[in-house]
C-alpha cells in the first residue's frame, strides 16, 4: 500500500457494558456485538481519520470487529448466501459495459443482495457497534444515516471484477457528504480481487459519465490496472468518499472474498430526488434533520 498505507491501527475504544440478546432456537445467548456508546473517547483520533479521509478519500480501519465478533458476521454472512442461492432468484450482480467487455469475464460473478440487516439482527447490529461507529463519526461527524447495505460474495477463482468508477452517479446527495464501509468478513487480497482505488481522486469531484457502464476519458485515465490495491483482514472496514474512482480486479485465488459495503450519509445531508435506489434512512447515531413526515410516512 506504500505511502497510502492507513496511518495505524484502529484503537480499542471502550465498549458499553450493555450486550444485544440474540433469541437462538429459543435460548437466549448474548452476542458478542455491543451497542455503540456515541462518542469515541480518543477524539485524536477521530481527528487523524478526518484528515487522512480528506486528503486520501479513503481510511482503512484495522480491527474494527475482533475475531468472535467476525466469526458471527461470517455465520450470517454464509447463512444469507444459502438463503439466496435457495430463492432462485438471479443472485449474480456481475457489472456490464465496454470496460467488462475489454476483460474476458463472462463466466464470473459476485453473488449479490442490498440490505443485510433485513435478514440477519447479529448484521443490523453490527452497523451499532462500537468501533465501526466512532470512525464512520470521524468522518461524517456525530449524526450517521444509514443509506444502505450491500452484501458481495466474490467467489474463489471465479469471482467477477468491478470496472472503475464513481458512486455519486448512483445516489447523490446535496452536500456529497455520502460515503461507504466495505466491511471485511474474509481477508481480501490483491489476488482476491479487492477493493482498489485512486487515492486523492475524490477531489475531481462529481466526473460526468463515471458510473463505470459507459466510455469515459476520465476513466480511460483511470485503468483498473494503474489503482492501488488495499488489502484488508477480516474485521478491517475500509471507507471511502462516493467521487473516489474504485474498483476490483477479478478473485483468481482460492479462498472467496467475503465483503459488506456499508452505505452512509450526514444527518445535514440527502439523497437528490428523485432517486430509486433502495434508501433505508436509517438513523445510526445522533439525528436525522431532513427527515419530513410524508418521507418517513411512505
Ligand atoms: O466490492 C468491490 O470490490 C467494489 C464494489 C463497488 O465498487 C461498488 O459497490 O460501488
Amino acid at each position: 500500500m506504500g505511502e497510502y498505507a492507513n496511518l495505524r491501527p484502529f484503537p480499542s475504544i471502550t465498549n458499553s457494558t450493555m450486550t444485544n440478546p440474540t433469541i437462538t432456537n429459543s435460548t437466549i445467548t448474548n452476542s458478542t456485538m455491543t451497542n455503540p456508546t456515541m462518542m469515541d473517547p480518543t477524539m485524536t483520533n477521530q481527528q487523524q481519520i478526518q484528515a487522512f479521509f480528506q486528503e486520501h478519500g479513503y481510511y482503512v480501519a484495522k480491527g474494527v470487529y475482533s475475531p468472535a465478533e467476525v466469526r458471527e458476521l461470517e455465520t450470517d454472512f454464509d447463512h444469507i448466501v444459502h438463503q439466496l442461492q435457495d430463492s432462485g432468484e438471479n443472485i449474480n450482480a456481475r457489472w456490464s459495459g465496454p470496460e467488462m467487455d475489454k476483460m474476458d469475464v463472462q463466466n464470473l460473478t459476485v453473488l449479490h443482495t442490498h440490505n443485510v440487516q433485513q435478514y440477519s439482527a447479529v448484521w443490523l447490529r453490527a452497523l451499532l457497534q462500537n468501533n465501526f461507529l466512532a470512525a464512520a463519526q470521524g468522518i461524517l461527524g456525530p449524526d450517521v444515516i444509514l443509506h444502505h447495505t450491500k452484501l458481495f460474495l466474490k467467489p474463489s477463482e471465479t469471482g467477477a471484477p468491478f470496472p472503475m468508477h464513481q458512486d455519486w452517479n448512483y445516489f447523490p446527495t446535496e452536500k456529497d457528504s455520502m460515503m461507504a464501509g466495505i466491511i471485511h468478513v474474509s481477508e481480501a487480497t490483491d489476488e482476491m480481487g479487492c477493493f482498489r482505488v485512486y487515492p486523492g481522486s475524490h477531489t475531481f469531484g462529481r466526473v460526468g459519465g463515471t458510473s463505470g457502464n459507459s466510455e469515459s476519458e476520465l476513466l480511460e485515465k483511470h485503468p483498473l490496472s494503474g489503482s492501488t490495491p488495499l488489502e484488508a483482514e477480516p474485521g478491517d472496514v475500509v471507507f471511502f468518499h462516493y467521487c473516489l474512482i474504485h474498483g476490483s480486479m477479478p478473485n483468481r485465488s482460492n479462498k472467496p472474498r467475503k465483503t459488506v459495503l456499508v452505505q452512509l450519509h450526514s444527518g445535514d445531508d440527502a439523497v437528490e430526488e428523485p432517486n430509486g435506489h433502495p434508501n433505508e434512512r436509517l438513523t445510526l447515531s445522533g439525528w436525522n434533520y431532513r427527515i419530513k413526515r410524508s418521507v418517513a410516512n411512505a
